[in-house]
């Protein structure tokens, strides 16, 4: 196994990665003050620089982005400074770090807005709940959109891009995955707008390609990737009638953009795979540059999709929480430790930093 090319170095648009493996956005709720990521978060990262690329739990772009208590954000000095010591962090140690930029949409609640609603393409509230006084709560119902807000949604976007560089970030991942804005947009479940940013395929796709090309005319496209999760309901995500057509239109207008990657949780995020069929090779087609693989991948599943050319690397998630070793683990066969629900979310560093590697 040690001679597979899970762990043989890749090269992601001239950024060069020690092996094919991503450790996958993860979020885990321990911002400090200020929604500032604190020294904690570079141990943490840090410990788990052994993967070929490290992606970072979700990080707002702005006050409006957020949807939990105590994620982190990338649109204040303050913020920017506690992310300059994690990439530092995590650079000493040779290894390579994108920020994942998210807006959560409509997946909020009004307490944290003091007492605003969240904006969405359209007012339909998700089934869905989010973490706030401490507790879980369902989603509040959400405004839509105008259309004259859109350009200062794509403009937060691309300010946090910029400051991600300042922060010494290797590039970003835009979050149009898991239910949140940019993947509401692309719902005819969600967008019922009869503007340039709904009612057609074209249409829906509209501001995840705007945020992408922004992004990548800020930081340039080999440093900017985006998540997808064409069947997944994550967070009230109902199905809609063809998203093969959809994400095949994505698909193309990304690669039209020349961006470094595609990450696509394949399946029910965190869940199972197969739950609703769909042909993530016809992405695979439509798409250049490297395509990212996740959701409940094995080392033999791994192995078999990257021999097959169906993925360029494997992105794990939840084995990275209990194992900040998991590259050395799956490479010498060593037993994989068991997460720790009860401390996945918010506290300190017990279930975060106090994960031992592997002797
Ligand atoms: C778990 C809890 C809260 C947010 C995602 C950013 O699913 C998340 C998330 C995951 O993409």
């Amino acid at each position: 196994m040690t001679d597979s090319k899970l762990f043989s170095p890749f090269d992601l648009a001239g950024i060069p990665l020690a092996n094919h493996i991503v450790m996958a956005p993860l979020t885990r709720n321990r911002a400090g003050p200020g929604l500032v990521p604190g020294a904690l978060a570079a141990d943490y990262y840090a410990q788990r620089a052994s993967a070929g690329l490290i992606i970072t739990e979700a990080t707002q772009v702005s006050e409006q982005a957020q949807g939990y208590q105590n994620t982190p954000g990338i649109y204040t000095a303050e913020q920017i400074a506690g992310w300059r010591k994690v990439t530092e962090a995590v650079h000493a140690k040779g290894g390579r770090i994108f920020v994942q930029l998210w807006h959560v949409g409509r997946v909020s609640h009004v307490d944290l807005h003091d007492g605003k609603a969240p904006v969405a393409p359209s007012a339909i509230r998700a089934e869905a709940k989010t973490f706030v006084n401490d507790s879980f709560a369902d989603v509040s119902a959400p405004r839509a959109l105008d259309l004259d807000e859109i350009p200062g949604i794509v403009d937060s976007f691309r300010r946090s891009a910029a400051n991600a560089i300042a922060a010494g970030f290797d590039g970003v991942e835009v979050h149009g995955a898991n239910g949140y804005l940019l993947d509401q947009f692309l719902r005819e479940t969600a967008n019922v707008r009869t503007d340039a940013y709904g009612g057609s395929i074209d249409n829906r796709a509209r501001l995840l390609v705007d945020v992408a090309a922004a992004v990548a005319g800020e930081i340039g496209a080999g440093r900017t990737g985006v998540r997808l999760s064409p069947v997944s309901p994550a967070s009230g995500i109902v199905p809609a009638s063809d998203e093969q057509r959809q994400f095949n239109h994505v698909a193309e207008a990304l690669d039209g953009l020349g961006i470094a990657y595609i990450h696509v949780v394949e399946g029910a995020t965190g869940g199972p795979r197969d739950a609703i069929p769909f042909d993530y090779g016809a992405l695979r087609q439509r798409f250049r540059n490297a395509y990212i693989a996740n959701n409940g991948y094995t080392l033999d599943l791994a192995n078999e999709r990257l021999a097959g050319g169906r993925a360029d690397l494997i992105a794990f998630g939840h084995d990275f929480i209990a194992n900040p070793d998991l590259v050395e683990r799956l490479k010498t066969g060593r037993p994989l430790a068991q997460l720790d629900m009860a401390t996945l979310y918010g506290g300190g560093a017990q279930g975060y930093t106090d994960y031992p590697a592997s002797t």
